[in-house]
């Protein structure tokens, strides 16, 4: 049964574009902790390690559709149309940075009205009542859109994930909350965190459907969000998805993650890659040579560090227009 539901889900092309994304993904992501070594660019919130799961919750929308997704989503943007180019003027914080026009760090707090992309913020959590806000909005006006949610296990012990979560339930928006549950919350285990580590547990609390997913697994990743999607567009509201997945790196480049986790527990989560198992899922079934996968792999690092090379050698903000977009 599983395995029909997977076959459904994708075709060779959609899985090789997915597959694309997240090396683009690694590949940008790769690149600025050289450059934050290298002490040119100032932060990295890395996305190793959940990129399986944020290509295929987004790659499951529509264009018209609305993605808010936590600091953490660099592969969703990429999904979106995000250029290697655009996410490096936001690394060095340059005035054509189209995600906050220089003004927050990577990935940050961002919005990215072209591309549906609303309001991220750094306070944890705070954007699931906007989702829900967007979601209600679609529906009063009768837009048919979808909106993506999604943020950390740490997140769901906020306040504004019941608020926001209830809210969408209360009147059946169409809305698809994505739990990429790497869990930990910084260094906070998630069995600190919660009683009961299943999230999409909670859903029936609220009577809505939940689901979980291995998030290292992309085709079942992409299935259980496309039905969530279709059953949000149909009317049938929320969907609470649980994905489990391997945080690899620090929780950011201010962070050191061996104060906290063992060295075999990092080379275990390093093992859970979801580019790894997902390019050996292509190769097995011969959509895919390791040559053309190298290949490609080393294409897309060049351009992220050309992007890089770029983006720094573009203007900076002027002091003048440091409050221009900020609301007091
Ligand atoms: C309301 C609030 N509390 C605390 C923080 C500090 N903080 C930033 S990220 C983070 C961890 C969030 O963990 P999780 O939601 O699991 O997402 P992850 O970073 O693991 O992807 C915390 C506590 C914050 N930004 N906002």
């Amino acid at each position: 049964m599983a395995t029909k539901v997977r076959q459904a889900a994708g075709t060779k092309e959609e899985y090789l574009q997915l597959h694309r994304w997240m090396c683009m993904a690694k590949a940008l992501d790769d690149r600025m902790h050289i450059l934050v070594k290298q002490g040119r660019a100032p932060f990295v919130g890395s996305s190793r390690g959940h990129e399986g799961i944020q290509v295929a919750s987004t790659a499951a929308l529509a264009a018209d559709d609305w993605l808010v997704p936590h600091y953490r989503g660099l592969a969703n943007a990429i999904v979106r149309g995000l250029t290697m180019k655009e996410w490096m003027l936001a690394v060095f914080a340059k005035v054509d940075d189209p995600l906050s026009a220089g003004r927050n760090i990577p990935g940050g707090c961002y919005s990215y009205r072209r591309l549906k992309i609303a309001s991220v913020s750094q306070v944890v959590a705070s954007w699931v009542p906007k989702a829900s806000g967007i979601a209600y909005a679609a529906k009063l006006k009768g837009e048919g859109s979808v909106t993506l949610c999604t943020f950390g296990d740490g997140a769901t012990s906020q306040g504004d994930f019941h608020e926001g979560v209830n809210f969408a339930a209360v009147h059946r928006l169409p809305v698809v909350f994505v739990c990429e549950n790497n869990s930990y919350a910084i260094s906070v285990p998630i069995r600190l965190q919660m009683g009961n580590p299943n999230v999409a547990d909670r859903a029936a609390g609220y009577g809505i459907a939940g689901a979980t997913v291995d998030g290292t697994d992309v085709p079942a990743c992409f299935a259980v969000c496309k039905g969530a999607v279709e059953r949000a567009r149909r009317g049938d509201g929320p969907t609470l998805i649980d994905a489990k997945i391997w945080r690899i790196n620090s929780h950011t480049s201010e962070d050191n993650h061996l104060k906290y986790r063992g060295k075999e527990e990092i080379d275990e989560a390093a093992g859970h890659d979801p580019i790894a198992r997902f390019g050996a899922w292509l190769m097995e079934r011969g959509w895919l040579t390791a040559d053309e996968l190298a290949h490609s792999q080393a294409e897309l690092d060049a351009e992220a560090s050309e992007a890089a090379d770029w983006a720094e050698q573009q203007p900076d903000p002027i002091p003048e227009e440091a409050l221009t977009h900020v609301f007091a």
